[in-house]
């Protein structure tokens, strides 16, 4: 089966928490693709790289990216797959990733980018949301993803 997520990130740098997110999709099944790719360093391959998404199949993105985070809102810009924005803190962040988060998070009306938490939470989550969207139609997925809320309610309440 071909990629359904591909996650791009900004640098190498961010593969210890984007892999988080790696083994979030495995764990349910997903199959996917990883790029590094930067907004700012190497902007002509993030267009050829995004505007080859959909037709190879994929259905989802999760782009991440620290500092001036552009990244996410570039992706989107080339194309109309979802793109999930994960904000990370790089070695300089200002306020623990305040950078990143507002420069995901803030894109002009029409051009979305679903930003998630800042590092290792928005790294979890964004693979679960890509989980989720593909899950509406994918009943096995749902599947899965229902059984992972009931492990996650049973850890809290039998510590
Ligand atoms: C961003 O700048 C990357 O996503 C990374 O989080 C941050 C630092 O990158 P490096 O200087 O480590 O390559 O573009």
């Amino acid at each position: 089966m071909s990629a359904q997520v591909a996650i791009v990130m900004g640098s190498a740098s961010d593969g210890p928490i984007m892999a988080i997110a790696e083994e979030t999709l495995k764990g349910l099944g997903i199959e996917h693709e990883t790029r590094v790719l930067s907004a700012h360093r190497t902007p002509d391959e993030v267009r050829e790289w995004a505007r080859g998404l959909a037709d190879r199949g994929v259905k989802v993105v999760i782009a991440a990216a620290g500092g001036a985070a552009h990244l996410a809102g570039a992706v989107a810009a080339h194309q109309t797959l979802p793109v999930i924005g994960v904000p990370l803190a790089s070695a300089n962040a200002i306020a623990g990733g305040l950078d990143a988060l507002l420069s995901t998070v803030q894109m002009p009306r029409g051009v979305p980018v679903a930003t998630v938490a800042i590092g290792e939470a928005g790294a979890a989550n964004a693979a679960i949301l890509a989980a989720e969207i593909l899950a509406l139609s994918d009943e096995q997925l749902r599947g899965r993803l229902i059984t992972m809320r009931q492990s996650m309610a049973a850890r809290i309440l039998s510590p």
